[in-house]
Parts: C-alpha cells; structure tokens; sequence
C-alpha cells in the first residue's frame, strides 16, 4: 500500500500536494502504482503525533478529486479517513478500502463500510492525534493491542463489513518499545486469520533505532531502517506494508521472496534425498556396513 498525503502538515511528506492542484497528487498516485502499489491509500488529514483534525468540508476538499481520479485510472484507491461522510463520499467516487486509524469504532462509519460492501482496515490507537504520545502507558501491550483488534474486527464483521486487515497502529499512542514489543510479534498478531496490515514507515521509532552519533535519521532519511522492520513483518506473517517508497520495498521484498523460493526448494530437494539416501543405507546393509 502507497502512501499519498494531500496535506499540509503530514510528518515526512506534508505539503507536497496541494489540494488546489488534485493532477500533482493523481500523478504521484499513479506512479505508485507503476511501481508496485496494490492499494494507493489516500490521506486528506495528518495523524502525526500533536496534529489538530480538518474539517469535514477541508478533508472532502482534498481528496476527493485524486480519489477521483485514481479510481477513474483504475488505481485501487483506500481512503485514509476517520469521518464516516468522507469515507462514504471517497467510495462514492471510487475507492475500494476504507482506513481507519481509529478502528471502526464508529457505529457510523461501520455502517458506511457494510452498507457499500467495502472491506476496512482495523488500526489500534491509544488516545488521540493531539495528545497520544504524551505518556502511552500498557500492562502488557500485545495482549492489549492483539485483544482491542480482535473485538474490534469481529464488531466490524458482525455488523457486515465484509471483510478486515488489523493493523496495531505503530507510532499511534506507543512508545519505542511498544513499537519494538508489536513489530516482535507480528507472528502472533498475523496468527489470527486476519490479514495483517503493517506501517513503520519513516515513523518516529525508526528514527530513534536508527540513531548514531546522537542524531536520530530525519523522516526522509529512515528508509533503511523502515525497511528493516517491514522485510522482518513480512518474514513473520503481515500481509500488507503501508509505505512511503514503494519501489524500495518492491526491490527489497521481490529479493527476499526470491531467497525464500530457493530455500523451500532446496528443503523439498533434502526432503526427497531423504528415503532414498535411507534405502541406500538399508540396501547396503546399514551405516556400519562399508
Ligand atoms: N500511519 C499513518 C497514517 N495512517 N493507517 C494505517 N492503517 N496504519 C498506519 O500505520 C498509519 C495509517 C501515519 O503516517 P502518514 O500518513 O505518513 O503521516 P500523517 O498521518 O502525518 O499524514
């Protein structure tokens, strides 16, 4: 899933479209996808830590013509919203998954979502934009996440959503090691049936990882360590990465799917070997025998 912000304030990519020129923005869109996007997931209001909400009117206003045009070009659009009307109107104008960073807590935005027959995804945050990095406080993180997600998507499920992704929300209301305790447990969190949608990318606790010399990496300059956490994601079970470089993690994945390929041919090769060396062995009459 790519990434496109058409805001004025997102943390490593505000600013860059403007909603007065949507054509900017649909091109960046398409590009994603030239590069390897399924899902172009298109987001009207930033969710960085301290950022202050828009308007529903703003929100429509920035969005809806790229969602537009996406849709039009036959992009698979997501719609990155917590407003029911702004989701409903995106899927109006084309977009085929709904984002919610507030995990469908929404009896409104739930029935938007069943109402159009379009899946969602589930993401978990503690607090709010404004004020939820200030002291994020768990007694067991996983537990708690992984339990929030689960009830929240069977909520969703059962009032006719048609189908989720959970996402544990990285960054949303989470210190550095809770991030670091959820990325951890990706095979857990991915153990569920549910497909697994993970977003580390160019966020705060990559940049605290990566730090050297005492200077953490700015937002622009964490794509090593946002690959780092993705490629171990996938390893261990997500089904989607939301990311900023899409290109870089194609590369990256199509390495890592192709090493994966020749490592379960070569066990299927060691597993054939494996009566036949045993034959050979009873054949001759035991390992004793030469
Ligand atoms: N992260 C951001 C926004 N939306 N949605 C999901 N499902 N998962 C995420 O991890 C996630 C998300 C924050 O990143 P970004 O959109 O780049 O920044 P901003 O919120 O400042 O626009």
């Amino acid at each position: 899933m790519g990434v496109l912000n058409v805001t004025p304030d997102s943390f490593s990519d505000g600013g860059r479209f403007r909603a007065d020129d949507p054509a900017s923005a649909v091109e960046a869109g398409l590009a994603l996808r030239e590069e390897g996007a399924v899902f172009v997931d298109v987001g009207g209001e930033s969710s960085r830590p301290g950022a202050q909400g828009v308007s529903e009117a703003e929100e429509l206003r920035r969005v809806l013509p790229v969602v537009a045009g996406l849709a039009d070009a036959g992009v698979r659009v997501s719609i990155d919203t917590v407003k029911p009307a702004v989701a409903r109107e995106a899927v109006a104008a084309g977009a085929c998954l709904v984002n919610d960073i507030r995990g469908l807590a929404s009896d409104t935005l739930r029935a938007v979502c069943a109402e159009a027959g379009v899946p969602a995804v589930v993401m978990h945050m503690q607090g709010e934009p404004p004020t939820m990095q200030r002291a994020p406080r768990y007694r067991d993180v996983v537990a708690e996440v992984e339990r929030w997600l689960l009830e929240s998507a069977d909520r969703a499920l059962q009032d006719g959503v048609p189908s989720v992704l959970i996402d544990p929300g990285i960054g949303f209301g989470k210190t550095v090691e809770h991030n670091v305790a959820l990325l951890a447990a990706t095979d857990r969190l991915a153990s569920h049936g549910l497909p697994l949608l993970v977003g580390a990318s160019r966020k705060g606790t990559i940049g605290r990882l990566g730090e050297a010399g005492g200077v953490e990496p700015a937002p622009l300059e964490r794509l090593p360590g946002s690959l780092a956490a993705h490629l171990y994601a996938v390893e261990r079970g997500a089904a989607m990465l939301r990311v900023h470089d899409v290109a870089a993690h194609r590369q990256a994945l199509a390495v890592l799917r192709a090493l994966a390929e020749r490592e379960g041919a070569d066990e299927d090769r060691t597993g054939d070997d494996e009566p036949a060396r045993d034959q050979r062995a009873a054949g001759s009459g035991g390992a004793g025998d030469g």
